[in-house]
C-alpha cells in the first residue's frame, strides 16, 4: 500500500508550510518573510478544530449558470440523484454567493479575492478580448501544488485565453483538459469557427459530448492518481450553460417536458449529475472517498433573460445552435429568488452549494451568508498551503461554520462592486446600488424577504448609510474594469460599439465571436 498524502495534522500543517517557505525563501527579504508569517497566522486564526490525519483530496465541481431551484434536492422535477446524495450526506450552504457571471466567479474561486481586485468585476472575457486573470495573483492551484498536491483541471476555464500565460497549465494546474473561452458547442467544441478544446496545450478535434468527456477525463485522473500525493481536481462543467444541447439518451429521460429548451436544459443537468456519480464512484473504488472533500457549486444563478443566457450572436444563430431567441424565456428557474444571471439580486448571485466530506463534516444546513472567496482560505487551512503575502484574501476560513454550524466568519460580504453598480450584505441586510443615472438604492431584509420584493431603504436610513459606506470603501479599492477598458476594440461591422443605440445585433454576428487563441 503506497504511503498516502503526507501525514500532516492541522496543528502542524502551517509549521510545515512555514518550514518549507523558509527553505524555499532563504535569502528573501525579512519583510517578505514576516508577511508570509502574517498570512500563516491569519490562516491559523480560525475557530473550529480541523480533523487530524492526512490532508484531504479536494474535488471542486463547478456548474455553470445553474438555476437555484434546478436540482432534485431543491424540489425540482429535474433528476439529480448523485448531487442529492452529496447534499443529504453533506453540508448544504443556503446563502452562498457566487458572482453575477462566469469570469468574476471563477476569479473569486481561484484567488480567494474579490474580482474587483483583478479588474475582472464587470461581465466576462469575450473571445476577442486579450486580458485574463493577472498573473501576479496566486491561484488556489498554485498554492496546492506548492503544498505538495497533484493539481488537475477538466472543463471550462474562462480566466484568459489570448496569451498562454493565462492558461490553466501556467496558473498552477499540472494537467488541463477542456476549453478556454466562455462557451463552445457541446459536440464540436467550436466557437467562432475555431476548435477550443485541448489537452495540455495541444488543440484537437474530439467526438463526444462535453459533459461526458470531462467526466471521462476526471475518472481517468482519479484512477491513475499516484496516492503518495493528495489530489486537487477542479471539474468545471459547461453544463447547463447555453447552447442548450444534449445527446438523445439524456433527452429521452424527460419525455413529459414539452418546452424544448427546458427539456434540453434538464437533460444537461442530468448529464452533469451522471458525471458527479461517476467521479464519486471512482473515488470510492480508488479508496480515496473517505479522505476527499467535495465542493459542488455554480458560478452564478440561472439566466432569466435571453441576453445573458448565451453569448451574443445573430438571431438566426441563436435559434439554430441551442441558444435562446431574444424575448424568449430561458429555461432556468431560480425559484422564488429575484432576478437571474447578470443581476445583483439573489437569483443572479446566490448559488446552490454543497460541501461533503464523509465522517468529517456531519450533514447540516447553513443559512448564514458565505462567499466564493471563502473557498481558498478554507481549503488551504486544511491542506497546509498558503496564499500570497502581496495579495491578502478577502475570504475567510469557514471551516467552523461547515463543521460546527458556527456563525459566518464574514463581517460583511461584498456581493460585487463595479464602476456602475454594487451590492453588499451584512447579516440579513442587503444593499443594492445602481449608480448609472438616475441611480437607485435598495435595501432588503433577506430573513423576512428572500425574494427582495420590499425595498426598505426609506425605513432604515442608518442601515443604508452603514452599508453604503462599506460598499464605497470597497469601490475605492477596485481596479479599473478590464471589460470596460477593452470596449474601444469592440466595434461591430457597422463601426459602432455596443453602446450605440442603433447597434445591430443581427449584423452578421458580433466581432467578439472571433476568438483570439494562439494555437500552442
Ligand atoms: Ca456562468
Amino acid at each position: 500500500m503506497p504511503k498516502e498524502a503526507g501525514d500532516v495534522r492541522d496543528s502542524s500543517a502551517s509549521e510545515f508550510a512555514l518550514d518549507r517557505r523558509n527553505i524555499l525563501m532563504s535569502g528573501a527579504s525579512l519583510l517578505a518573510l514576516s508577511a508570509t508569517g502574517a498570512a500563516i497566522a491569519q490562516a491559523q486564526e480560525s475557530n473550529g478544530a480541523r480533523p487530524a490525519g492526512r490532508r484531504p483530496n479536494i474535488v471542486i465541481i463547478l456548474a455553470d449558470d445553474l438555476g437555484n431551484a434546478d436540482l432534485g434536492y431543491r424540489g425540482s422535477d429535474i433528476k439529480t440523484p448523485n448531487i442529492d446524495k452529496l447534499a443529504k450526506e453533506g453540508v448544504c450552504l443556503e446563502s452562498f454567493y457566487g458572482q453575477p457571471v462566469c469570469t468574476p466567479a471563477r476569479a473569486a474561486l481561484m484567488t480567494g479575492r474579490y474580482p474587483m481586485r483583478h479588474g475582472l468585476q464587470t461581465l466576462v472575457i469575450f473571445p476577442s478580448h486579450t486580458y485574463g486573470l493577472p498573473t501576479d495573483e496566486r491561484t488556489l492551484a498554485q498554492a496546492l501544488k506548492d503544498a505538495g498536491y497533484r493539481t488537475a483541471m477538466v472543463g471550462k476555464w474562462h480566466l484568459g485565453h489570448a496569451n498562454q500565460k493565462y492558461w490553466p497549465q501556467n496558473r498552477g494546474f499540472e494537467h488541463f483538459y477542456g476549453n478556454l473561452v466562455g462557451e463552445v458547442d457541446y459536440f464540436t467544441k467550436e466557437r467562432g469557427g475555431l476548435v477550443d478544446w485541448q489537452r495540455n496545450g495541444k488543440f484537437f478535434k474530439e467526438d463526444g459530448y462535453f459533459t461526458t468527456l470531462i467526466g471521462n477525463e476526471a475518472v481517468g485522473l482519479i484512477e491513475s492518481h499516484d496516492t503518495s500525493k493528495p489530489l486537487f481536481l477542479y471539474v468545471a462543467s459547461l453544463a447547463p450553460h447555453a447552447p442548450f444541447q444534449a445527446p438523445q439518451d439524456l433527452l429521452d429521460r424527460y419525455p413529459s417536458i414539452e418546452n424544448k429548451n427546458r427539456r434540453t436544459y434538464a437533460a444537461m443537468i442530468s448529464g452533469l449529475d451522471d458525471q458527479v456519480g461517476r467521479i464519486v464512484a471512482a473515488l470510492e473504488k480508488k479508496g480515496l472517498r473517505d479522505n476527499t472533500i467535495i465542493i459542488f457549486t455554480s458560478d452564478n444563478g440561472g439566466a432569466t433573460s435571453a441576453l445573458t443566457a448565451t453569448g451574443a450572436r445573430s438571431e438566426e444563430e441563436r435559434k439554430e445552435s441551442g441558444g435562446v431567441a431574444l424575448g424568449e424565456k430561458p429555461p432556468a428557474s431560480n425559484g422564488n429568488l429575484r432576478g437571474g444571471k447578470g443581476t445583483l439580486h439573489e437569483g443572479g448571485v446566490r448559488v446552490p452549494t454543497i460541501v461533503n466530506w464523509p465522517g468529517k463534516l456531519a450533514p447540516r444546513t447553513v443559512n448564514g451568508p458565505l462567499h466564493m472567496v471563502n473557498a481558498m482560505p478554507t481549503l488551504l487551512a486544511l491542506a497546509g498551503g498558503n496564499g500570497s503575502p502581496d495579495h491578502p484574501f478577502d475570504g475567510k476560513d469557514m471551516w467552523a461554520t461547515l463543521a460546527e454550524g458556527a456563525p459566518s466568519p464574514n463581517d460583511d460580504i461584498l456581493i460585487n462592486v463595479e464602476p456602475v453598480r454594487g451590492a453588499i450584505r451584512k447579516g440579513n441586510w442587503k444593499l443594492v446600488k445602481i449608480a448609472t443615472l438616475p441611480g437607485k438604492t435598495e435595501l432588503f431584509d433577506l430573513a423576512k424577504d428572500p425574494g427582495e420584493q420590499n425595498d426598505l431603504a426609506g425605513d432604515h436610513p442608518e442601515i443604508v448609510a452603514d452599508l453604503e459606506a462599506r460598499l464605497m470603501a470597497y469601490a475605492k479599492e477596485q481596479k479599473p474594469a478590464e471589460w470596460i477598458k477593452a470596449q474601444p476594440q469592440f466595434l461591430g461591422a457597422q463601426g459602432k460599439t455596443v453602446f450605440d443605440p442603433d447597434f445591430d445585433i443581427d449584423d452578421g454576428g458580433l466581432p467578439h465571436e472571433k476568438p483570439v487563441i494562439p494555437q500552442g
